[in-house]
């Protein structure tokens, strides 16, 4: 390709909203832009890259079986309605209506339209086991559309459904595509690590998500510094090691104290002089089955990812100070479980070791001292509500964790019969038994994965492509594109890369040299060739863009310094 004919739209300027490197890199390299809040136009540069990505996954997907459809992104409600969300989702669900009124959403996921047509189509056990996927652009109306490609509002997802007969299938399944996705990565050249990961209020789904690691990342991974351990957990799902009761002494009488304006964990530890670990943190959520009080140590934080799935609920937010005041009878800060009516408990089991701890007393500047729970109070839930965080003691090895962000590029899940039960997709077994399909689903977010990429590959200068992903693998600048010679020898190098296979790019625009390397460096092809002074000789400059070693060499150990380049 002749970068005088190729639509390179480098930008000097960093865009202002860009607040991650991926999203500012992608504008300014002329690889996306930006249509709307959260929906983006790939450019001709970015597109080569999304196909390379692309290709890996179909590669990966059709090598474990699976066998590629293409869905509709307008569903209608009707499906919806039969799965149960239709109501379940807010204004995140694009919704419209056709010329004749009827109600269709535009697609966030794919459960609904696949479960609906092996519903259809798949009667016998016959069929199964049954993987298929699709490539497509997916819609999600998020509040806060932000990092360009990393949360946009339209986004490229793969997603694949597998169909099986039982548990022991859908084992096989899930780890079929655990080892494509690890597969995919690995050939993204990305960094990844697949974590433990939340799979919602039903107990015992499994769910995983493959995480890149990179400070942008949005979500929190907690993970054991043991390397024979292994452990690695979402921060939504991770558990520790159970701390101990901070104090084995006999149960005193509960007794009421004077707090004057004493409402945070600190300030009553200090006032009464007691260690936060024996304080009860007690905190009140509102959710659609009424209000609830969440209890922890005063040295933990409460997860609401694991109490939300405690409690089933779908919303759940912090109660406001007039529901707090109109609940405990006292104002936000002296909030406690004792004499607590009318509220679910719901006591992280760390609490139940407690012995005289301390809470509010549901009155104005007042706590309780020797508060032992059971007597004073008893929960309706004892469970594991807790936040891990670093420094914690792993609970299967005893080492230490450590917290990192990662981005979310995969997750997979099992299903079950979640799906297939609520909208009646079921199959005849071998004895002519009716069975509900057992599925699983696996999502790989296809532009996110680019930005992840950048996100993991770019140093003050621009993006540096891993050779799988890069939209070409060699640039080939000539200093002074009217100089004979020079012109005659980036000709022929280029035609003798492309020749080889290499996707070259030639830059040939009547740019300042400066202009062309900066360039090369921000849309950071793997390898540049350089034809200037040494032109005459037949030598080129070979620059490799991630570590900056250059060589000098002839045509004929080009291609051999190429490919090692590209190898590195
Ligand atoms: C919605 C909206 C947003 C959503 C969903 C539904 C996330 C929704 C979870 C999944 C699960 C898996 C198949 C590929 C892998 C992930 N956000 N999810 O179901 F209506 Cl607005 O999408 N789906």
């Amino acid at each position: 390709m002749r970068a005088s004919e190729y639509m390179i739209v480098t930008l000097r300027e960093t865009p202002a909203e860009a607040e991650v490197v991926s999203h500012q890199l992608l504008v300014r390299a002329g690889f996306i832009r930006k249509a709307a809040a959260g929906i983006y136009t790939i450019l001709p540069l970015g597109q080569r890259v999304l196909k390379k990505i692309i290709a890996i996954v179909r590669e990966e997907m059709d090598r474990q079986g699976g066998q590629e459809l293409l869905m509709p992104i307008m569903q209608p409600a009707e499906l919806w309605m039969k799965s149960g969300r239709w109501d379940v989702y807010g204004p995140e669900l694009f919704r419209l209506k056709d010329r004749h009124g009827r109600d269709f959403c535009l697609g966030p996921t794919h459960e609904e339209i696949i479960t609906e047509l092996v519903r259809n189509e798949v009667r016998s056990y016959k069929q199964m086991p049954l993987l298929l996927y699709h490539i497509g652009n997916k819609y999600r109306d998020e509040i806060r559309p932000r990092f360009g490609l990393m949360r946009g509002r339209e986004f490229i997802m793969k997603d694949l459904y597998s169909f099986d007969i039982d548990e022991a299938g859908l084992e096989i399944s899930y780890q079929k595509m655990h080892e494509a996705y690890s597969r995919v990565f690995s050939r993204c050249g990305l960094e990844f690590r697949p974590v433990e990961a939340d799979s919602g209020p039903i107990g015992g789904n499994v769910s995983h998500e493959f995480m890149v690691f990179a400070d942008a990342g949005e979500a929190t991974v907690v993970y054991c510094d043991n390397p024979e351990c292994g452990y690695a957990a979402n921060v939504e799902k991770a558990i520790s090691k159970r701390k101990d009761n901070p104090a084995d002494e006999q149960p005193q009488p509960l007794e009421e104290v004077s707090t004057p304006g004493m409402r945070t964990i600190e300030e009553v530890s200090s006032f009464l002089g007691v260690a936060p670990e024996r304080l009860i943190k007690t905190v009140l959520y509102r959710t659609e089955k009424g209000i609830v009080a969440a209890l922890v140590r005063g040295d933990r934080d409460i997860n609401e990812v694991k109490l939300q799935n405690v409690l089933g609920t779908v919303h759940l937010e912090l109660a406001d100070e007039a529901t707090i005041e109109q609940v405990t009878g006292a104002p936000v800060g002296f909030a406690g479980p004792v004499g607590l009516d009318g509220v679910d408990l719901v006591v992280d089991e760390e609490v139940t070791d407690l012995v005289n701890g301390v809470t509010g007393a549901n009155r104005k500047d007042a706590h309780y001292i020797n508060v032992n729970p059971g007597r004073d109070f008893v929960p309706d839930h004892v469970t594991d509500i807790r936040l891990v965080g670093a420094g914690e003691t792993c609970a299967y090895c005893g080492g230490t964790l450590v917290a990192t962000r990662g981005i979310e590029v995969g997750q997979i899940f099992k299903l079950g019969t979640k799906y297939s039960k609520a909208m009646g997709a079921t199959f005849l077994d071998a004895n002519g038994e009716e069975k509900p399909i057992i599925m699983g689903c696996y999502g790989i977010g296809i532009t996110r994965t680019m930005a992840a990429a950048v996100e993991q590959n770019h140093d003050d200068y621009g993006i540096i492509w891993p050779a799988s992903l890069a939209p070409f693998h060699v640039v080939i600048v000539p200093v002074n594109i009217k100089d004979k010679t020079q012109a005659a020898l980036a000709e022929q190098v280029y035609r003798l890369l492309e020749n080889k296979g290499f996707e070259t790019l030639l830059d040939d625009r009547r740019e300042r040299p400066g202009v062309k390397f900066n360039d090369a460096d921000l849309i950071g092809y793997p390898v540049r060739i350089t034809v200037g002074k040494k032109a005459p000789e037949g030598l080129v400059e070979v620059r490799h863009r991630r570590t900056g070693e250059t060589i000098t060499v002839g045509l004929d150990e080009l291609v051999s310094t190429v490919n090692s380049f590209l190898e590195k």
